[in-house]
């Protein structure tokens, strides 16, 4: 019902049911999704792999970017620009630090990648994020956050990525980056080096989790205890994802409109489609439920950063695996830039003329 809020009807006419039905067509009347056109790209590529601890999922931004997502991007109209790999500083010594592993590597990527998704923003670019893990989503989040202000977040992922460093049981950074960025979870996450440059500035009630299916309990416990909003796959299943994602929309927008950050792991995709990632679970959203979900977001306006992490070519058993998870990470990307599948052309398109 949450459609219904910020809507008073006194009419005694007016029931709340077709006072919803007005609302949202005023929601819809008033909105105008953006054309491709009207968005430009500002890519950054973080090979990073340090945050779990498979070798591999470094070389995710350059096999996306050959399977064309640059021209892709340009053909729908696009602007776009490149800002190149970022690289990140070695550590000869990099200890477990209370369980949680190369800590120093990934406070320090993270750091570069904040100051580098600043830039992007101030440059007035939808920032997209190629992973690399997914602790990348510290420095990318961190970065949108202190440029743009304060963010609404939608995280696709088979896994919540909520353990803190003293709930994890891998010690793997990629499975504990929004126990970093959550105000709500400060007192709960140690002080770890190379971290001192980041605060959190994420609060619970503007994250919303969908296609959730392998929860560790410390991190099932972390979600009911904040109330996070959380469509696993079982209201996956039970809604459909088209409501899903209205109801996405509605909870966001019940206090503020504010920037999206979309951070996408690839492993939210059913493993029949997306194989070739670190930590596959069976029972994913389908191919089509991911372009959806892009649509509906690119839809809004608000879409402001995307992250796409933990392609892995490595993880793939043939040539095919890896092409069908590379070319949904693509299509996930171009549908957060406007490519719908019910097809687009150019603004100034006009027929040949015989
Ligand atoms: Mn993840």
């Amino acid at each position: 019902m949450s459609g219904s809020r910020g809507f008073r009807s006194n009419h005694p006419c007016v029931s709340m049911q077709s006072a919803r039905t007005l609302q949202q067509l005023l929601k819809r009347s008033l909105h105008h999704p953006p054309h491709p056109q009207q968005l430009s790209a500002g890519i950054i590529g973080a090979p990073f792999s340090k945050g779990q601890s498979r070798d591999g999922v470094e070389s995710g931004p350059d096999r996306i970017r050959a399977a064309g997502l640059l021209d892709r991007l340009q053909l729908q109209g696009c602007a776009v620009k490149d800002y190149g790999n970022l690289t990140f500083e070695d550590f000869v010594l990099d200890e477990p630090v209370r369980g949680s592993k190369r800590v120093r590597a990934v406070g320090s990527a993270n750091q570069r990648l904040s100051e580098a998704v600043q830039t992007v923003k101030r440059d007035g670019h939808t920032a997209v994020v190629l992973g690399g893990d997914h602790s990348l989503a510290i420095g990318s989040i961190h970065g949108h956050a202190a440029a743009a202000g304060p963010l609404s977040v939608v995280w696709v992922d088979a896994h919540a990525d909520v353990n803190t460093p003293l709930t994890s049981y891998t010690g793997n950074l990629h499975g504990q980056p929004m126990s970093y960025l959550l105000y709500e979870l400060r007192s709960k996450v140690p002080e770890l080096p190379n971290f001192s440059w980041m605060k959190p500035c994420v609060s619970s009630r503007d994250l919303v989790y969908v296609g959730l299916r392998d929860v560790d309990p410390a991190e099932h416990y972390i979600l009911k205890l904040l109330g996070v909003k959380v469509f696993s796959m079982s209201q996956v299943d039970q809604l459909g994802v088209a409501r899903v994602m209205e109801e996405t929309c509605d909870y966001l927008w019940e206090r503020a409109k504010k920037p999206i950050h979309l951070s996408f792991d690839i492993d939210a995709i059913d493993p029949s489609v997306a194989p070739a990632t670190g930590t596959p679970v069976v029972g994913g959203l389908s191919y089509r439920e991911g372009l959806f979900i892009t649509e509906q977001l690119c839809q809004t306006g608000l879409l402001s950063a995307v992250d796409l992490v933990e392609v892995n070519p490595l993880r793939g058993q043939t040539e095919g695996q890896v092409h069908s998870t590379v070319s949904t990470a693509v299509d996930i990307l171009l549908g957060c830039f406007g490519r719908l599948r019910e097809g687009n052309h150019l603004l100034d398109y006009s027929l040949p003329e015989p």
